[in-house]
This record gives C-alpha cells, sequence and structure tokens, in this order.
C-alpha cells in the first residue's frame, strides 16, 4: 500500500494520506480533517448516518439554499420533519411544531417533503455501501451498519480508510455528506457516528470503551427511552457508569433481560451481527372497521382508498406486485384470504383495486365484516411491470392517467387529487 497505512497512526480525511500521530493538518494537502487511534486499523463494525437528510437533498437540488437555514416540514402533520445545521443553530428539531420551528429561526425557508427524492437519493446511498460488503443493515431511510470485516483483502485497504473513501465519494457523486461511527460493535458504532455531526467520522475502539461510556446518560444505550430511564431514575440510576458497578444478577432480578442487556451494554459487551434485512415479501393494507360492514358498495371505496395505499408503497420501494391478495375478517373474527396472480406484474393503485374487486364480489354475500385489507405479493423488479395492454385500451389510458395524478400528488400533496371512489370517505378509518 502506497500510502503505508500500517507505519502510521491516521490519516487525512480529505485526501487519504497517512499521518504521524501528532500532526494538526495534513503534510499533503493541509486540511485539519485528520483520524487518529491506536484501535483506527482494528475496527470493522461501522454506522453511518447522513447528515440533515431531506434538508442536504433539497440544497443540493437548489445550491442558493446553501447558505441559507432551511427546514423540511409542514403539510398535515404541521411538523419539521428535519432542519439543517444552520436552523438547528438558531434551535429547530425534528419533531418540533412548525409554528415553534418559525418563532425560534423565522428567516428560514420552509420546503415540503419530497419522499419520493429522498428514497431515490437514500437507495443511492446504500447502493454504494453495498459495493464495499454485502453486510450492510439499514436501520432507516438514512442510515445503516456496515460489517467490513475480512474486506481489507478485497479492497487493499483497512476498513477506516474504505470509510473514509465512502464519505468523500457520497460527497462527490451523491452530493450529500454523512457521519461515520467506527467501533468493534454495533451499540458503540451507532453512538460514535452521533459524536460529530456533520461530517463526521468518530472513533471508539475497545480500550477507551468502559470509561468512555461511564459519564454518559443511560438513554445512550439502545432500547432505553423515556419511560424506561424514567424507571432507573426512580432507582437512583442516571449514568452509565452507575450500572458499570452493579451485579449482573441484581440488574436481572430488577429488570429482567433488560437488566441483562444493560449489564452487557453499560461494558461495551454487544456481539449483535450486522445482517442484511430481508426483502419484504409481500405489500399490504387494511383496515379495521368501527362498525361491522356487510354491503358490497359500502366496502368499494374503502378498496379503493387501500389500493392506493399499496399502490403508494410499492412505487416507493421500487417493487411491483405479480399477485393480489384480498383479505377479510368476519364479524366473528374468520378470516378469508383471496388470491389472483396476474398476467404482468403491477404498481397501479387501479390493476389492484380491479383485481381486488373481483375478488371482493364473490365474497359479499351478506356476511358482515370487520376487517378489508389487500395487498399485493410475488414482488418483482418494476421493469416489466404493467406494460400497455393492447386488448383493453382502457386500461392502459387507466395506466397513463394514474401516472399523472401520481405526479400531481407529488407536486402538491395526497388530497390534491381523488378519484371518484375515495371522494368523501376519508374519515372512514
Ligand atoms: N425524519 C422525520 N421526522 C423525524 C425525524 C426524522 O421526518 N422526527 C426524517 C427527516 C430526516 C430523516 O428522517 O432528514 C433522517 O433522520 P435523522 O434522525 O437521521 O435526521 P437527519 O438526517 O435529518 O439529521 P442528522 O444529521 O441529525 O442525522
Ligand atoms: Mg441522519
Amino acid at each position: 500500500m502506497a500510502q503505508g497505512a500500517a507505519h502510521h497512526t491516521g490519516f487525512c480525511r480529505d485526501c487519504l494520506t497517512g499521518q504521524a500521530e501528532g500532526l494538526r493538518r495534513c503534510r499533503a494537502c493541509g486540511s485539519p480533517r485528520l483520524v487518529y487511534h491506536p484501535e483506527l486499523y482494528d475496527l470493522t463494525i461501522a454506522h453511518i448516518d447522513c447528515d440533515a437528510f431531506y434538508a442536504s437533498v433539497e440544497k443540493r437540488d437548489n445550491p442558493e439554499l446553501v447558505d441559507k437555514p432551511v427546514i423540511i416540514g409542514g403539510g398535515k402533520r404541521g411538523v419539521v420533519s428535519t432542519a439543517c445545521y444552520i436552523a438547528r443553530i438558531n434551535g429547530v428539531r425534528s419533531a418540533m411544531p412548525m409554528f415553534k420551528a418559525l418563532e425560534a429561526c423565522p428567516d428560514a425557508v420552509v420546503i415540503r417533503p419530497n419522499m419520493e427524492k429522498y428514497v431515490t437519493v437514500g437507495r443511492q446511498v446504500r447502493a454504494l455501501m453495498q459495493e464495499l460488503t454485502p453486510l450492510v443493515q439499514p436501520l432507516s431511510i438514512d442510515e445503516a451498519f456496515l460489517d467490513l470485516s475480512g474486506t481489507e483483502r478485497l479492497h487493499h485497504d483497512p476498513p477506516a480508510r474504505i470509510l473514509a473513501k465512502l464519505a468523500r465519494r457520497i460527497e462527490r457523486e451523491i452530493g450529500i455528506s454523512i457521519s461515520v461511527g467506527l467501533s468493534y460493535c454495533k451499540f458503540l458504532a451507532k453512538v460514535a457516528s452521533d459524536l460529530q455531526k456533520p461530517r463526521g467520522f468518530s472513533v471508539i475502539g475497545q480500550a477507551e470503551a468502559v470509561g468512555f461510556l461511564a459519564p454518559r446518560p443511560v438513554t445512550t444505550i439502545w432500547g432505553v427511552g423515556k419511560a424506561f430511564a424514567g424507571t432507573l431514575e426512580k432507582d437512583g440510576i442516571r449514568t452509565i457508569g452507575q450500572l458499570q458497578t452493579m451485579e449482573e444478577s441484581d440488574l436481572m432480578r430488577r429488570y429482567g433481560t433488560m437488566g441483562q442487556r444493560l449489564w452487557r451494554l453499560a461494558r461495551g459487551i454487544d456481539d449483535r451481527t450486522v445482517h442484511p434485512n430481508d426483502p419484504a415479501k409481500s405489500v399490504s393494507a387494511e383496515t379495521t372497521f368501527f362498525d361491522d360492514i356487510s354491503r358490497f358498495e359500502d366496502l368499494v371505496p374503502i378498496l379503493r382508498q387501500l389500493s392506493e395505499k399499496v399502490s403508494t408503497r410499492v412505487k416507493r420501494q421500487g417493487v411491483a406486485g405479480h399477485t393480489v391478495v384480498l383479505k377479510l375478517k368476519t364479524a366473528d373474527f374468520k378470516s378469508r384470504t383471496r388470491n389472483r396472480r396476474l398476467e404482468d406484474p403491477t404498481q397501479l393503485a387501479d390493476r389492484i383495486f380491479r383485481t381486488g374487486l373481483n375478488l371482493l364480489e364473490r365474497e359479499t354475500d351478506g356476511t358482515k365484516f370487520r376487517l378489508l385489507g389487500i395487498g399485493v405479493t410475488d414482488l418483482t423488479d418494476p421493469a416489466r411491470a404493467d406494460p400497455p395492454d393492447l386488448v383493453d385500451q382502457q386500461a392502459t389510458r387507466r395506466a397513463a392517467a394514474e401516472a399523472a395524478m401520481d405526479k400531481l400528488r407529488d407536486k402538491f400533496g395526497k388530497q390534491a387529487v381523488e378519484t371518484g371512489y375515495t371522494f368523501g370517505t376519508r374519515n372512514r378509518d
């Protein structure tokens, strides 16, 4: 290796030149973004989280926003989805009501979320991760664990440098920034990725784990939410250091399996593996009624609404379904499922709905239902979905109309377009 990672204790995150310990600026490019750590080249578990994700995507697409405070949010829920780091200086936070955010930061540019765009970018980021290792475990749209053990021989570089290169590549090719946490286990990799945001690169090694954790609040531990932290607080436990002094048996007696988990994580013991998520096998939507329904006409608009939900989801996930599944639950809790395999896979609400309707017709024999669901299964790549229908020109026209409505919905929000079937039925479930 030209840059001889083995001879240096660190490297520059901008130009990747190896650095001897103690330098403040890169000996090659002058950048202050140097990483040092005694265990730097032994650690293999990473957590990556994009910085101010939705806001960064919007800034990338509109350079005028670069130095402005930007808030993504609004719409139906009226809360902040995220804010860029400039808006955060003024106190804006995710999940804050929009009016409060604007009180804190009146100059902010507010942008409605464009989920489709963020899903696409999230997928591009994931694809670059997957070039490094198949062991990528996404946690959400903008974060994932990576296990890079054993990849050094393949990449001729230790994981730390591979990750710095990835961060650089995501900035250059996708145009957003990430923060990296590198450690020997998932728990501390995740904690690390949050330490230095944005554009962070933090390392937590074996040797310092216990000392690093000691002063931190118990809420740092994965799975310790507000409620459980309250319970611990009542027992006088606030910091991880306090947990470190307790016996495993004592913690187990008090808090069961969670107690055991606390004991282990407090000591930096976490042997959970990084495993790619199972791909979804089906996509569906269902609703339980306030009052049982038996009439076909009353079920139709609900089926339409659910079909639209399913369609939105498959489009968002980038899949298509080859089989439509109708699900009913009767008033006496008996389940019925009915399947129909389609000629071609579909993503379209209209096809899902019409197939579901056909199946539903045979089931509405006066039976009272308490639940209706519709979904698709046999998921495939959408490339071959919904070819133009040469026989049924109507279907082709409906498909084109649906594509046009999708565009409108993207632009103006879900409520902008209502079809005849769902109009006025929105409060039903
Ligand atoms: N999000 C949301 N509502 C929340 C939290 C998050 O809609 N209450 C969305 C917007 C975020 C995205 O999820 O951009 C990713 O969530 P993160 O918690 O990773 O937050 P950010 O990426 O925005 O910021 P950070 O730099 O802190 O990771
Ligand atoms: Mg993030």
